[in-house]
């Protein structure tokens, strides 16, 4: 099933050791046939590759932005501030803190300028690719039912779990 060929999903990350948890995110758009791009943008390493991206990111017709980071993680929020495309940020689990760093440096936005912060690492990542297909669904029927259709599976799934005897 196609839905869509433009690109309408932005997937950043600060550094490429974000990967191994924002792949949890591009493996659920890749199942979804969401068309993506993704790519390094660092708030403090890239600030003018970030400003590129943020500023650019309407004309280009995405319509939500996955931004990953950790530590002192500013990429998401600063994307926040120069576009009106929703921004979902996910906290990547930091070596030093565990991840409190990243999810307390999203989460924690002054009143105007929204991010949609997710769970640390790869439950917030899949959470972030699930919730863009919500926010893309209001548009597009068929993705609304394949994302109850993955539901309902989760659901059958969990139904069918059993925990081992214990005697
Ligand atoms: C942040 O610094 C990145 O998002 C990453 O989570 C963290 C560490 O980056 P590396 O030192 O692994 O490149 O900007």
């Amino acid at each position: 099933m196609k839905h869509e060929d433009r690109i309408v999903v932005g997937v950043i990350m600060g550094s490429k050791s974000d990967y191994e948890t924002m792949r949890a995110a591009t493996e659920l758009l890749d199942r979804f046939q969401v068309p993506y791009e993704a790519q390094i943008v660092s708030a403090h390493r890239t600030p003018e590759r970030l400003y590129d991206y943020a500023k650019t990111a309407r004309e280009r017709g995405l319509q939500v932005i996955i931004a990953g980071a950790g530590g002192a993680a500013h990429l998401p929020g600063m994307v926040a501030s120069m576009t009106t495309i929703p921004v979902i940020g996910v906290p990547i689990q930091s070596k030093a803190l565990q991840g409190l760093d990243s999810l307390l440096s999203i989460v924690q936005m002054p009143a105007g300028v929204p991010v949609a912060t997710v769970a640390i690492g790869v439950a917030g990542a899949k959470n972030a690719a699930l919730l863009t297909l919500s926010i893309l669904g209001l548009g597009n029927e068929a993705w609304m039912d394949q994302l109850q259709d993955f539901r309902q599976e989760q659901t059958n799934s969990v139904l069918q779990d059993a925990l081992p005897t214990i005697f």
